[in-house]
């Protein structure tokens, strides 16, 4: 059986090149066939502008994944940049294009801050590329540290420019 002492988790999926969609769906595959993975559900998958970094780089594929885990945050933040590498991803510059990028949004009630790995994403409540699809799959998720909902902070950011629905299901 898998996953004794579950922690839910919201991962953050990210790329802009060579086929983006593809890497998703490879990456969902090792996901789902760890033991100490369930993979719970998948939002739909959105193109958005890219968000700082090199000016020219092409769209973004963006979406989240909800999982059940038994991994350490430390494990599991080592497993999704193993699953990066393998999709070919190279780190040259913050914010570049990449083939794949998977982010841990939200671990439960879990804070991490180390130099390695924050948790929530310190980031996440700036974005509409992580929180639109992160309210399709869970708008009342509470940020264990803002403490609101994910509907409540998708509505505090100005409206959404340039975000099309591209697929609804992987
Ligand atoms: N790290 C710390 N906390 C975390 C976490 N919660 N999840 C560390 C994952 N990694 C975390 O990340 C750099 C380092 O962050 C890792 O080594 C890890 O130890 P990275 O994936 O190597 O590089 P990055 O993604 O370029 O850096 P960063 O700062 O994490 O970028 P963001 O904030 O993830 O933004 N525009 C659109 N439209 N769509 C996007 O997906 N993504 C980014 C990257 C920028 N613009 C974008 C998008
Ligand atoms: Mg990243």
């Amino acid at each position: 059986m898998k996953n004794i002492n579950k922690t839910q988790v919201f991962l953050g999926f990210g790329g802009n090149l060579d086929n983006p969609y593809n890497h998703f769906c490879r990456a969902k595959q090792k996901l789902a066939a760890h033991p100490q993975i369930t993979v719970v559900a998948t939002s739909p998958l959105y193109t958005t502008p890219p968000l700082g970094g090199p000016t020219g780089q092409p769209d973004y594929l963006n979406g989240v994944m909800e999982i059940e885990t038994g991994l350490s945050p430390a494990n599991l933040l080592q497993l999704c940049q193993q699953i990066e590498a393998e999709s070919g991803r190279i780190r040259n510059e913050r914010w570049g294009a990449r083939t794949l990028d998977i982010d841990l949004l939200i671990m439960a009630d879990i804070t991490v801050n180390t130099p390695q790995l924050t948790i929530p994403h310190p980031r996440l409540q700036q974005r509409h590329f992580v929180l639109l699809p992160l309210n399709d799959l869970a708008p009342a998720l509470i940020h264990p540290i803002s403490m609101k909902t994910i509907a409540a902070l998708l509505e505090t950011l100005p409206a959404a420019e340039g975000i099309s629905l591209w697929k609804e299901e992987w």
